[in-house]
């Protein structure tokens, strides 16, 4: 079966997990403490040297990068797809998602948020006030392409859902 190692409060792994159920593939959560620093741990450091959640260990291998394992879990389990067929569509999507996974969330994350607050000594309304300034961006960005893209992205209209999955953020 495969092995989810995850934490309750992970936005990254809330997109394989909301993956995973709607495409009904059983799995075996492994919960890392974030709280306690787990990630950080040798034992989950030799599974993922980055020391971020998720990783998905199917059989020998294991997979990182939230997007990736989408990635694998569309191409291993077409059934209920999340992209849709037409080619030019599936690059919208994928733009669409990565404003999320690649440009937004990477900079709320603990890691970021402990260097500002430990390493910059920013106090918590510098540290918030420069999060908004790219969660606007990143959400101007995103309505954008929903009122001036393709219209058949699910968010509108009837393609499958990878940009929605993505769509969860921690603001
Ligand atoms: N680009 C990675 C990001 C993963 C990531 O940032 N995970 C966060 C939780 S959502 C994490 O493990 N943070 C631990 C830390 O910052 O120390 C992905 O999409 O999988």
């Amino acid at each position: 079966m495969l092995k989810l190692y995850t934490y309750y409060r992970s936005v990254s792994t809330h997109r394989v997990r909301i993956a995973l159920n709607i495409k009904g593939v059983p799995y075996e959560p492994v919960f890392v403490d974030q709280d306690s620093g787990q990630q950080h741990s040798a034992e989950y450091l030799e599974l993922n040297p980055q020391g971020l959640v998720p990783a998905l260990r199917v059989g020998n291998q294991v997979i990182t990068q939230s997007f990736s394992i989408l990635e694998y879990l569309e191409e291993r389990y077409p059934e209920r797809r999340l992209l849709p067929d037409d080619v030019h569509l599936r690059a919208q999507v994928r733009s669409f998602s990565q404003i999320a996974v690649a440009d937004m969330h990477p900079l709320n994350i603990l890691r970021v948020f402990h260097y500002m607050r430990d390493d910059m000594a920013l106090a918590k309304d510098q540290r918030r006030a420069w999060y908004e300034h790219w969660a606007h961006k990143g959400f101007a960005a995103m309505e954008w392409m929903l009122a001036n893209g393709e219209q058949h992205f699910y968010a509108l209209g009837a393609a499958p859902p990878l940009a929605e999955v993505c769509l969860v953020l921690k603001v």
